[in-house]
């Protein structure tokens, strides 16, 4: 028997992530970034709406006719036209959206909720008729009161759509409040649920997952969380989060491509890769103080609760700095096949973390003082200028 996908994951990094300050990205780009997407198992792939300028037309027509595995749609606003534009472009699904909440609609519609429901109502059953998958989201759902929430679920449900949306649109809900409203929704309604969590709040992976948990079955991401502001939850954020609790979540995902596809994202949109990405950082398996290195050393789960290599990764023990420990010192050697033990272990640790005070020394510097040790047991350690100012 085939167990039930536990989640769909829907990428909105040519959407969503075009919404980031540093993003434009060009047709071929798209293209390139769709195939990735495809390749590493999304379920869905977003792109912006046809009618936000003719090349978004025209590569939402190519990306749907590539023939990919996962499902293409488009988001646009809850009217006629841009659904007609939407079904030029011969995409699977269409992703609406609506501001549901008090601020919203005075501010950027200008609808009541009864509005919302005959704009709904306008829309739906076209697309429907047109053999497209619909998902109706609510924009701003969490500052909707939950009485009003509720009825436009149900109401949008009736109207025959795919999935009901819930977006954090300003990243300020809570776990607790996502878990919540998510379970509410999951009671009212029987179609799938999708969670877009905004990541102001630095909440966003954690929303995600406590709206997965409560009954979520759509979960959307962008590459590295790019986004409007700061973004929303990050891919690699989320993988790690799943295969914490739940690895049998995200088996089905070609895990070692993420690094590859957060570096093609991070070029395409003109920054590096956070410090403190989830896995694909560029420190992110790197173990310094002396404590850390013993024991992952001797059981790298002591201080990993990812294993790297699921992501085709290199766990890193950093030796050129002035935390320094003997195990670590020792395992260097070892490495560079030389054999170092005892009083010399001990004095080679000493005079790197003398060094160290200094200057971080370089990979080829710390070489030469643990030959040095390992050669001369009774050195005192060794003097050089050479400074590296990353700790290697
Ligand atoms: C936007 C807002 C949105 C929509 C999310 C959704 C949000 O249109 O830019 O369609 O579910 O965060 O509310 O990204
Ligand atoms: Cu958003």
């Amino acid at each position: 028997m085939t167990r039930p996908i536990p989640f769909q994951l829907v990428d909105c990094t040519l959407r969503e992530g075009e919404q980031f300050a540093g993003a434009s990205f060009r047709s071929e780009q798209r293209l390139q970034i769709a195939r990735a997407l495809d390749a590493f198992g999304v379920e869905v792939i977003e792109l912006t709406s046809p009618v936000a300028s003719p090349a978004a037309a025209r590569d939402a027509a190519a990306i749907a006719a590539l023939g990919l595995r996962a499902q293409v749609a488009v988001h646009i606003r809850c009217c006629t036209e841009d659904a007609f534009a939407a079904l030029a472009c011969g995409v699977d699904a269409v992703h609406l959206v609506m501001g549901t909440s008090p601020e919203l609609r005075q501010h950027s519609h200008g609808r009541d909720i009864g509005g919302i429901l005959a704009a709904a109502s306008d829309v739906i059953p076209p697309l429907l008729a047109a053999g497209c998958r619909v998902r109706f989201s609510c924009e701003d759902a969490f500052r909707t009161p939950m009485r009003e929430l509720l009825r436009v679920a149900q109401a949008v449900e009736g109207m025959g759509v795919h999935r009901i949306g819930l977006a954090d649109t300003v990243g300020a809900a809570t776990p607790d409040e996502v878990s919540q409203r998510i379970a509410s929704v999951r009671q009212a309604v029987e179609c799938a649920i999708e969670f877009h969590g905004h990541n102001d709040g630095d909440c966003a992976v954690a929303n995600t997952w406590a709206a997965y948990r409560a009954g979520a079955t759509h979960l959307d991401v962008t590459v590295l969380g790019i986004g409007e502001r700061n973004g929303i939850c990050a891919l690699g954020g989320l993988m790690a989060r799943a295969l914490q609790s739940e690895p049998e979540a995200v088996s089905r995902y070609q895990l070692t491509q993420l690094p590859d596809l957060d570096a093609l994202i991070a070029a395409a949109a003109g920054i590096s890769i956070p410090f403190n990405a989830c896995i694909t950082g560029p420190h992110a398996f790197a173990h310094k103080a002396g404590l850390h290195t013993k024991a992952v050393l001797s059981n790298p789960a002591s201080y990993e609760s990812i294993d790297p290599s699921l992501f085709g990764r290199q766990r890193e023990i950093l030796v050129g700095h002035a935390l320094v420990g003997r195990h670590a010192v020792r395992d260097r050697a070892r490495s560079l096949g030389i054999k170092l033990e005892g009083e010399a272990l001990q004095r080679a640790t000493r005079s790197l973390k003398a060094l160290a005070d200094h200057a971080l020394p370089t990979p080829l510097l710390i070489e030469q003082m643990l030959r040095q040790h390992a050669e001369q047991p009774s050195a005192e350690g060794v003097q050089s200028t050479t400074i590296n100012h990353l700790p290697s």
